[in-house]
């Protein structure tokens, strides 16, 4: 397909880092525009007349806008050559999709609501109050300026965070287990299901270390080197600008900060 193709994205994790993946593994030359989401250039005039919403990734292929992650992945993947990343039986691919859901509806925003209460909050708390209120009160989608607000003036509550933290025990508690039973998560073969959800748990053996690690959770330790060592993860990771995206070198055995 010639038409151009270019991908606005931050980091390399949930969720820009899920067509970022895809479209490396696909072998897609797409060109990379970085957003940055910590220099609130996703709330931008430049970036809302390309995407109103505010959000990050976007696509624009042959000049047509597209939004959701996990949609674009699996646009990226019926729409390009490439090797497969979706199997072939109705099954598997039925369980290609429940872990997807699975990591972005249930599981995913319980991560990032401990990344961002611990992560994003502190890093930008510190800047001058009343040009945050003011890149606040810019944000498009009322529920994302919910979630700013909350991480910036450490609003999210003892339940909320409990809960979340619940629910990741859970989850790493559910995906160790998958693992046992195969190699990859939703079938026998490297899927749009380890993309997604590596993005998302790459740094589960840093955020919770006491639960996911070689002892307790040798399976999804395995899964994680695994896919760190693909060629397209090195790729994409390079994109990262930040010293977030460098925590992946916990797999190659360094110190690696948590925020
Ligand atoms: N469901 C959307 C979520 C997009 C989203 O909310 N992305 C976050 C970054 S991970 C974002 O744009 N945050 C910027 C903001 O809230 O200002 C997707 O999967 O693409």
């Amino acid at each position: 397909m010639s038409e151009d193709l270019t991908l606005y994205h931050w980091e390399p994790n949930a969720n820009s880092g899920k067509p970022m993946l895809t479209l490396v593994e696909k072998g897609v030359p797409f060109a990379s525009h970085y957003i940055d989401l910590l220099a609130f250039d996703q709330h931008k005039p430049d970036y809302l007349a390309i995407n109103p919403m505010g959000t990050i990734p976007a696509m624009v292929h042959g000049g047509r806008l597209m939004n959701e992650s996990t949609a674009i992945m699996e646009y990226v993947e019926e729409a390009f050559p490439g090797p497969a990343l979706m199997p072939a039986d109705a099954r598997d691919r039925w369980r290609v999709r429940w872990w997807m859901k699975y990591f972005d509806q249930w599981l995913g925003p319980s991560l990032s609501m401990l990344g961002w209460n611990v992560g994003i909050g502190p890093k930008v708390r510190e800047r001058d109050p009343e040009e945050l209120k003011a890149a606040i009160d810019r944000i498009p989608l009322p529920e994302r300026r919910i979630a700013w607000r909350k991480a910036i003036y450490g609003l999210f509550s003892e339940e909320e965070l409990a809960e979340s933290t619940r629910r990741i025990l859970i989850g790493i508690d559910l995906v160790e287990k998958t693992l046992v039973q195969r190699e990859w998560l939703a079938c026998d073969s490297y899927s749009l299901a380890d993309i997604n959800a590596f993005n998302s748990a790459y740094f589960l053996p840093i955020s919770q270390g006491e639960h996911c690690n070689d002892e307790k959770t040798p399976r999804i330790m395995r899964w994680l080197r695994t896919i760190y060592a693909r060629p397209a993860v090195k790729t994409t990771w390079a994109m990262g600008r930040t010293a977030m995206a460098s925590r992946i070198k916990i797999f190659e055995g360094e110190e690696v900060e948590k925020w």
